[in-house]
């Protein structure tokens, strides 16, 4: 695998032609480079994480096709495209370590093991909703599984996650606290003061930085033209890594080394996942035709789709069948169509629900 800058274009006069050439470098292979490679991971391991990509895509590709009936009360942000991240990064963690989430939230939340049925509540605006719903998508949490929240306020989760962090260093736990933000958040100049003060302190926390190449229609490069992420988190003075982030196992090595050094005193560790979304920045659909990102690049990142190439990857390993996968479709559709029923049977808030949870002096 090899990432390479690309020329960055000095004038951009004509952005969607630029954008129709720039693939940013990536020179992702799927899971070519792993033809060879010994899986150190059990067979029933390396299913679970197909098993969890294909869930979480059943349940995004269900709330998109829904989105328009204009039951879910709620902006969202699909992770289609973004499942490996997700995925590889929890699968590294234990329910009891903190985790904290940007805006894209839905990945997050069910990979750490976010129970649906409250996580469609809360979209539904329904007393069930794992936030009460007083939130929405964009706050999600599930304090039994240690989903412990998310800010629609860009880089705003970073630095409460290394909060928790001190916190658990300083009661000597063995816990650690872990956070997704995209590659915007790092042009919010909290997130440098956090890393910082995660490497001053030497924090036992996780960065899983998604870089998509997009702050909703501005690409990377009109936003940062001289630096790679990476780079750029290690100078702070904590390890840093660049990953496939369409590469599920990739993903949860980097992180599984991260989560072993900072469970051992070693400090905290910034991930580089190079991903892809493949919906609009909100809501459903795709919003490529407005011309900030070509159709044609969408297409070239659907050829290392996370979850596609990893199921071809098993297959070929005789760790699952045509049929298994198939059965893994189904069971997630099945358990998407129940949750459904679910949050559209449970009662909405009522004028008493105002009074509630709320402080005053
Ligand atoms: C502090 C702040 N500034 C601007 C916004 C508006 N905003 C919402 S999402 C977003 C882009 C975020 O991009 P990135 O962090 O890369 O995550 P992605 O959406 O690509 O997953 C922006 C600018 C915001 N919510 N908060």
């Amino acid at each position: 695998m090899v990432f390479e800058r690309p020329e960055f274009p000095t004038l951009v006069d004509n952005i969607a032609e630029e954008l129709s050439v720039i693939r940013y470098g990536y020179r992702g292979t799927g899971f070519a480079d792993w033809k060879d490679r010994d899986l150190p991971q059990t067979p029933a391991f390396c299913t679970s994480l197909l098993r969890d990509m294909i869930r979480i895509r059943e349940i995004e590709e269900e709330i998109e096709r829904r989105y328009h009936q204009d039951q879910m009360k709620t902006p969202i942000h699909l992770v289609i495209g973004q499942e490996a991240a997700s995925v590889g990064f929890c699968s590294a963690l234990t329910r009891d370590d903190l985790l904290y989430s940007g805006h894209r939230t839905h990945g997050a939340y069910l990979a750490k093991g976010g129970d649906l049925r409250a996580m469609l509540c809360e979209m539904h605006c329904r007393i069930n909703g794992c936030a009460g719903s007083r939130g929405g998508s964009m706050h999600l949490i599930d304090k039994s599984v240690g989903m412990a929240g998310t800010s629609a306020i860009v880089g705003g989760a970073v630095p409460i996650s290394a909060g928790a962090a001190l916190a658990l260093k300083m009661k000597g736990s063995d816990r650690l606290a872990a956070v997704f933000l995209g590659d915007a958040a790092t042009e919010e100049g909290v997130v440098a003061e956090t890393l910082n003060f995660a490497a001053l302190k030497r924090l036992p926390l996780v960065f899983l930085c998604e870089n998509n190449f997009y702050s909703v229609q501005s690409p990377l490069f009109t936003r940062q033209p001289v630096r790679d992420i990476h780079k750029w988190a290690a100078s702070h003075g904590v390890e840093s890594v660049q990953v496939d982030g369409m590469n599920v196992l990739d993903v949860h090595d980097a992180t599984a080394a991260a989560v072993e050094r900072a469970r051992h005193g070693g400090g905290a560790t910034f991930i580089e996942a190079i991903v892809y979304r493949y919906r609009a920045h909100g809501g459903a659909g795709d919003d490529s035709k407005t011309g900030y990102r070509s159709l044609e690049e969408v297409r070239e990142w659907e050829r290392v789709d996370p979850v596609t190439t990893y199921g071809e990857f098993l297959k070929e390993r005789r760790l699952v069948s045509e049929d298994d996968v198939a059965q893994m479709h189904a069971e997630s559709r099945r358990e998407v169509g129940e949750a459904f029923e679910f949050a559209l049977a449970s009662p909405e808030p009522t004028e008493k629900d105002l009074y509630t949870h709320v402080y005053s002096d």
